[in-house]
C-alpha cells in the first residue's frame, strides 16, 4: 500500500509541475498579446485625439482644451486624458485622470526625445498603460498629450488562465491518482503478491494451484515456474536418491536429507514427538505488532536441525506473549513461520505452576543438584508439587496428541520432564520413550540429597531409552539407580529392570548441524566489532547463557591475570562476553548477574584505558547471524564451564572456523572436552590456566592452530547433530 501511495504521488508530482509549467507559459503568451494589442490600439487613438487638442493648446485657449479634453474622455475605454504644456504643466486633465502615476517623468521625457512613450503602470485605478503623445507646432514642440487606458482586464485574463488550469489540474490529478491506484494495485502488485506465494510453494516443492498463475504481463512467467518447480523437484529427488544410497555408506557425512531418508527407511513412517520444556519459537506482542524469536538454549539448537529433518510434532510449553494469538484454537502452528516443516503444539499452564515447575524445581533444584558449580539446591515442596502436576499436564496433552496414532516415537527433552516417560508409558506401552538429559549427571552421592530421588528415577526408568551426553553420566547414573532403587542392571547391555520394565542407557553426544544447512558466510563484517569500540587487534570470545555453570566469573579471573602477567597484551587484546539473560526470575541468576558486571567493570578500572577496554561486556540475545560473525572474528573462543553437560558454543565456534584458524580454550568439565581433542584444556577454577591458555592461544603458530582446529573440525563434522538424532531414533526403533 505504501509503494502505491509512493507511485501515485511521484506521479501526481510530475504531473503538476508539467501543467504548472505549461500554464505559466500560456499566461505569457497571453499577456503579451494582449498588451501589444492594447499598446497598438491606445497609439492609433491618441494619434487620433492629438489633431483636436494640438489647435486650441497652439491657440493657448486653456478652457477650450479643457472642454476638448472633457468630450474626448468621456468615451469610456478612455481612463483618463490630459495636456501638458512643453515646461510638463497640466493645461487640462480630465477628472477621470487616475492619481498615484509617475507621469510627469514620462511625459518630460517623452518631450525631451521628441518622440511618444507609453508603459505600464500601477495607479489609483489599478494597471494602466499611460501613453504620452508629443503635440507640436510648427516642428516645435509645444506640449504633450497622456492618454491613459486601463489594462485591468490584462490581469483578469491572465488570473482566469491560472484558475481554469488549476482546476483542470486537480480533475486530472484525481483521475491520474485513481488510475494510476488501480493500475499498480491490479496489474502489478496482485500478481507479484500471486507470483511471490508460487515461488514461495514451488520452493517447497509443493504443487502451485491454478489460482496461483499469473496473467496478463506477467503469464510468461508461469512457464518458468512449472520449470523451476520441475528442476526442484528433480534436484530433491536425486539428493533423496544419494542420501538413501549413503545409507549403506558408513563413512559418509550424515546431512539433514540423510537423516530424513534414514528416519524414513528406521522408523518405517512411524511418527515423532518431541517434548520439552521450552518452545523453539517465541510468539511475542511488541508495540501491538506480533513477533518472534528463537531462545538461546542448547536443546532448542541442536532439536531445531533434526525436527526440520524428521518432520513431525514438537510439544512445548507456549511461553510467549502472544503465542495463543499466533497459534490455532489447538495451540498449533506451522514452523519455522517463514518456511514450516514441522508442527509444534504449545501446552498452556498456569503462571503459579511454572514458578514451581520451571523456576523452583527444575531451576532451583534439579540443575544445581545435576551441576557441580557449589550452588546450593532449593528442595521446596510445593515447587515439587507443581513438578508433578505439570509433568502430568504434558502428559495428558501429548497422550491426546498421540491418540490412534500407532507406536508412536518419543522424544522427552531433558531434566524438566522426568516424570513424563512413566505415565506416558503406563498409558502407552505400544509407545517408543526416550529421554534425553542434556546436563550432567551426578554422582550417585551428590544425586542422594534430592528428597523425591525415588520419584524422579522411576519417572525416568518409564522410558524405553535414557540418553546422557557422554559414558561417565550413564555410569552415574547406573550407580545412582543401583543405589536407591530395586532393580536388576545389566553391566554387560547397559540397561535396567525394574518393576517388569527395561530401560536401556546410552550415551549419544549431542552436536550441531555441521555442515548447516548453509555454509557459514566468510569475511565477517567488522563494524560488528568497530560498533562495540573493539580495535585491538587480537579479540577472545565468550558466548554463554548468563548462567553460573558456564564460569563466566572464573574465566574474566583468568582474563586479568593475563593482563597482569603479560601486560604487553594490554590494549592489543579486548575479551568481549556475549551473555544472554536467562532465568531471570530465580534470585541465584540475578545476583549472579549483577557479580559478573561489577567483576567485568572492576577490570576494566584496573587496565582499562582512554581507548581500550579489556572487557566488553553485552548482555543481550544475539542473533545467530551475530553469533556467526563474532566467531568468525575471533582469535580464540574461551568456554570455561565449571560443569557442563556437553556444550554447544565449543562445537559452533569449531564449526565456524572455515579457514581452520583460531584456538578453542575449553573446560575439561564440559562434555565438549572428550570429543574436542584439539581444544587447549583447562580447570576453570584456575585463574593461572585459563591465562596461560589465552597466552598459548594468542601466540599460537598457525600451523598448530590448523592442525588442533582441522582434527575437532573433522570431529564436530563426523559426529554432527544429524548422526545423533539418527542413533537415537535408531536405538528407540529398534527396542521394539
Ligand atoms: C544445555 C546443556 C548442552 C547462547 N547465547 C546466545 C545464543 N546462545 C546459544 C548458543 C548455543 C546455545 O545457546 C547454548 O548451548 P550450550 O550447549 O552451550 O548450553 P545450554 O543452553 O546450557 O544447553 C549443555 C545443551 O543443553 C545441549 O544438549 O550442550 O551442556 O547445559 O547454541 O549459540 N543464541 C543466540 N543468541 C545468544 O545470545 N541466538
Amino acid at each position: 500500500m505504501r509503494q502505491i501511495l509512493g507511485i501515485s504521488a511521484g506521479v501526481v508530482a510530475t504531473v503538476s509541475l508539467i501543467i504548472a509549467g505549461f500554464t505559466f507559459n500560456q499566461a505569457n503568451q497571453e499577456q503579451l498579446a494582449l498588451s501589444s494589442d492594447l499598446q497598438y490600439r491606445t497609439r492609433v487613438l491618441a494619434d487620433s485625439l492629438k489633431d483636436s487638442v494640438e489647435p486650441s493648446l497652439a491657440s493657448r485657449s486653456t478652457s477650450t482644451t479643457q472642454r476638448i479634453v472633457d468630450r474626448l474622455s468621456a468615451n469610456e475605454r478612455i481612463a483618463g486624458l490630459g495636456v501638458f504644456d512643453s515646461s510638463g504643466e497640466a493645461v487640462a486633465i480630465s477628472k477621470s485622470f487616475p492619481t498615484g502615476l509617475e507621469r510627469r517623468t514620462l511625459v518630460e521625457n517623452a518631450m525631451d526625445q521628441d518622440t511618444s512613450l507609453g508603459a505600464f503602470m500601477q495607479s489609483s485605478a489599478g494597471n494602466v498603460y499611460v501613453f504620452i503623445d508629443v503635440l507640436h507646432q510648427d516642428d516645435h514642440v509645444v506640449g504633450a498629450l497622456a492618454l491613459v487606458q486601463s489594462a485591468s482586464y490584462i490581469d483578469a485574463a491572465i488570473a482566469r488562465i491560472w484558475t481554469d488550469n488549476a482546476l483542470r489540474l486537480i480533475l486530472q490529478l484525481f483521475l491520474f491518482g485513481a488510475a494510476i491506484f488501480v493500475l499498480v494495485k491490479w496489474v502489478f502488485l496482485q500478481p507479484i503478491q500471486q507470483l511471490s506465494e508460487a515461488m514461495r510453494l514451488a520452493r517447497r516443492g509443493e504443487p502451485v494451484p491454478e489460482k496461483n498463475h499469473v496473467s496478463g504481463l506477467f503469464n510468461p512467467l508461469n512457464t518458468e515456474i512449472s520449470k523451476i518447480t520441475a528442476s526442484l523437484r528433480q534436484a530433491r529427488a536425486v539428493a533423496s536418491e544419494e542420501a538413501r544410497m549413503r545409507l549403506e555408506q558408513i563413512d559418509s557425512p550424515w546431512t539433514a536429507e540423510r537423516l530424513k531418508e534414514f528416519i524414513k527407511t528406521s522408523a518405517r513412517g512411524r511418527p515423532i514427538f518431541v517434548v520439552s520444556n521450552r518452545e523453539p519459537y517465541v510468539h511475542d506482542m511488541i508495540n501491538g505488532e506480533i513477533k518472534y524469536r528463537v531462545p538461546a538454549g542448547g536443546a532448542v539448537t541442536a532439536l531445531e536441525s533434526v525436527m526440520h529433518a524428521a518432520q513431525g510434532t514438537w510439544l512445548a510449553h507456549g511461553s510467549g506473549t502472544a503465542d495463543k494469538e499466533a497459534a490455532d484454537k489447538d495451540g498449533k502452528i506451522r514452523v519455522p513461520p517463514d518456511e514450516p516443516q514441522y508442527t509444534l503444539k504449545r501446552l498452556w499452564l498456569q503462571k503459579e505452576d511454572v514458578d514451581g515447575y520451571y523456576n523452583g524445581f527444575s531451576n532451583e533444584a534439579l540443575w544445581p543438584l545435576c551441576h557441580m558449580a557449589h550452588v546450593r539446591p532449593l528442595f521446596r515442596k510445593e515447587d515439587w508439587t507443581a513438578y508433578r502436576k505439570v509433568n502430568g499436564e504434558f502428559a495428558k496433552s501429548l497422550l491426546s496428541e498421540i491418540r490412534g496414532v500407532e507406536r508412536p516415537l518419543i522424544l522427552v527433552q531433558d531434566y524438566h520432564l522426568a516424570l513424563l516417560p512413566a505415565l506416558v508409558k503406563s498409558s502407552r506401552p505400544d509407545a517408543k520413550v526416550a529421554i534425553f538429559w542434556h546436563i550432567p549427571w551426578p554422582s550417585a552421592e551428590s544425586f542422594s540429597i534430592c528428597p523425591w530421588r525415588k520419584e524422579i528415577l522411576q519417572g525416568m526408568l518409564g522410558a524405553d531409552l535414557i540418553g546422557f551426553h557422554t559414558q561417565q553420566y550413564c555410569n552415574n547414573f547406573l550407580d545412582t539407580v543401583g543405589s536407591e532403587l530395586e532393580s536388576r542392571i545389566d553391566y554387560e547391555r547397559f540397561s535396567i529392570f525394574q518393576a517388569g520394565h527395561e530401560a536401556q542407557v546410552k550415551p549419544f553426544p549431542i552436536s550441531i548441524a555441521f555442515p548447516g544447512t548453509a555454509e557459514p558466510k566468510t569475511g565477517a563484517n567488522k563494524n560488528v566489532l568497530e560498533n562495540l569500540g573493539i580495535r585491538s587487534p587480537y579479540l577472545a570470545l565468550g558466548v554463554d547463557r548468563l548462567d553460573y555453570t558456564k564460569g563466566i566469573l572464573e574465566r574474566l579471573r583468568g582474563v586479568e591475570f593475563f593482563f597482569d602477567k603479560h601486560p604487553t597484551y594490554r590494549e592489543k587484546l579486548t575479551f568481549l562476553q556475549i551473555s544472554s539473560p536467562t532465568r531471570e526470575s530465580v534470585a541465584k541468576y540475578k545476583e549472579y548477574s549483577k557479580e559478573v558486571s561489577a567483576e567485568a567493570e572492576r577490570i576494566n578500572q584496573k587496565f582499562g584505558t582512554r581507548s581500550w577496554r579489556p572487557v566488553v561486556l553485552e548482555k543481550r540475545t544475539y542473533s545467530h547471524r551475530e553469533l556467526l560473525e563474532l566467531y568468525e572474528l575471533a582469535h580464540a573462543c574461551l568456554v570455561t564451564s565449571l560443569h557442563d553437560g556437553m556444550n554447544l558454543v565449543a562445537k559452533e565456534y569449531v564449526a565456524a572456523r572455515t579457514k581452520e584458524d583460531g584456538v578453542l580454550i575449553l573446560s575439561m568439565f564440559a562434555g565438549a572436552s572428550r570429543d574436542l581433542r584439539g581444544a587447549l584444556l583447562v580447570n576453570p577454577y584456575s585463574a593461572e590456566e585459563t591465562a596461560d591458555a589465552l597466552y598459548s592461544a594468542i601466540t599460537m603458530s598457525k600451523s598448530e592452530q590448523h592442525r588442533r582446529m582441522k582434527s575437532m573440525r573433522d570431529s564436530v563434522q563426523d559426529y554432527n547433530i544429524y548422526r545423533w538424532a539418527a542413533e537415537l531414533i535408531k536405538t528407540l526403533a529398534t527396542l521394539g
